[in-house]
């Protein structure tokens, strides 16, 4: 088989890509190691920016996500039994959208299939060659059958786990990393929404965050040990840990419902540079990570694509290398701001089992600061929103 582009990995953005590229007249193939049903239930993020909306409208793939997103234009930062709102649209013109990714991902299979794009899952035993050539090449198997696709360029889009980031030399390469001593703790809640708005908690018994998925689905997490098991885990003892770390001066309660589904996410950092050796380029979670407490990484995956197919598109129509040799550089620049305010998020509102006493009073004071500030809140919020 030959294609334009190869692309590994059906998340946010392989598939986008590939739409993108579509919309512009270039051929791709997508492989995805697991199944539809699989990467369509698949429960992961829940927010995305105002420019990750325009794109997904521009793309085509946004009607379901206007009719069914959740606009919102705050988030509350909770700490000291008291309620914090961050205007996010007051301070910045901009507001996020509440849209589950399983669902842009439904949405994007949806488009790519009707389009007639060619989608491969359950592939197993991806591997790739020939990256320093003008016609690089994937082997796999699918339905049992060894398979090979030649290219003119091959999109690493398989997540933190895949196969393609290893196939940049470490001598080509620099890693960033940051593991963090803790890990969320999500569920998913039959049951109506408890606030308006996301809630940011800090407390002395670890962070937490109320979030929703629908007017019936709510989301919720809790910090904790990430080498925790979901067993130890009661319903009872979810709900004492949720109550005390929200508790609120005001009367304010979380509501309670029937909790469906538990489990347990590490937080780490992380960057690989460059995102690119020869004909192979990483977009997305391949080329990085960030912890999820500023909502960051799926629009990180989104934005890097639309560099991707503009790049490429200038390839195709002008046969232009510029915007393939700045591709890195330019989407890292905006990654780099992401995982300064991703940390900066995470440092804020969790607890530290190293910290001092003095560090957790200065840590209070940092939130104090924040909200006491239209300088400080515009800062956050300007970075929420991903205003720039
Ligand atoms: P994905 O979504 O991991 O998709 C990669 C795909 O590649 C496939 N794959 C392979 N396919 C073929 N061959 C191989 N060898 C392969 N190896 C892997 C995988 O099966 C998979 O389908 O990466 P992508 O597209 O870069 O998208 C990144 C986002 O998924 C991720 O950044 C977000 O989910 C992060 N995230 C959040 N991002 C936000 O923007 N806003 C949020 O509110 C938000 N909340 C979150 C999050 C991530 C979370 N978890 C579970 C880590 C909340 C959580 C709890
Ligand atoms: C989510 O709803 O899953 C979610 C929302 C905000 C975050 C992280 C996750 O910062």
């Amino acid at each position: 088989m030959r294609t334009q582009v190869a692309i590994i990995g059906a998340g946010p953005a392989g598939l986008l890509l590939s739409h993108l590229l579509h919309l512009n007249g270039i051929e791709s193939v997508v492989l995805e190691s697991r199944s539809r049903a699989d990467i369509e239930a698949t429960i992961r993020a829940g927010v995305l920016e105002q420019g990750s909306m325009d794109i997904l409208n521009e793309a085509g793939v946004g009607e379901r996500m206007q009719r069914e997103g959740a606009l919102h234009h705050g988030i509350e930062l909770a700490f000291g039994g008291r309620r914090h709102r961050i205007d996010l649209t007051g301070l910045t013109g901009k507001a996020i959208t509440v849209y589950p990714q399983h669902e842009v991902i439904i949405d994007l299979v949806a488009a790519r299939i009707k389009a007639g794009g060619a989608l491969l899952f359950e592939t197993s035993k991806v591997e790739l060659s020939g990256i320093d050539g003008s016609s690089p090449r994937v082997t796999f198997e699918h339905d049992g059958q060894a398979r090979s696709i030649e290219a003119d360029f091959v999109i690493g889009a398989d997540g933190f786990h895949g196969v393609s980031r290893p196939m940049i030399p470490e001598t080509q390469r620099q890693d960033y990393q940051r593991i963090y001593p803790f890990g969320w703790f999500g569920i998913l809640v039959e049951s109506p929404p408890s606030s308006d708005e996301l809630i940011y908690a800090r407390h002395e018994r670890g962070f937490a965050l109320v979030s929703t998925r629908s007017p019936t689905v709510q989301r919720l997490y809790l910090q904790c040990d990430p080498r925790d098991s979901v067993d130890n885990w009661s319903d009872d003892r979810i709900w004492s840990e949720l109550h005390a770390r929200t508790e609120s001066d005001d009367g304010w309660k979380l509501k309670e419902g029937r909790i469906f589904q538990k489990g347990i996410i590490g937080m780490r950092s992380f960057v690989c540079a460059p995102m690119r050796s020869g004909r192979l380029f990483l977009a997305g979670d391949a080329a990085h990570i960030v912890p999820p407490t500023g909502a960051k990484g799926m629009n990180l995956a989104i934005s890097d694509v639309k560099l991707l197919a503009n790049a490429l598109d200038g390839f195709y129509r002008r046969g232009s290398e510029e915007g393939l040799d700045s591709y890195s550089s330019d989407a890292l620049k905006r990654v780099w701001r992401a995982e300064f305010f991703s940390w900066w998020m995470t440092r804020l509102l969790h607890t530290f089992e190293e910290a001092s006493p003095f560090e957790r009073q200065v840590q209070l004071a940092e939130l104090e600061n924040i909200v006491a500030s239209r300088a400080l809140s515009t800062a956050l919020a300007e970075n929420y929103v991903g205003a720039f």
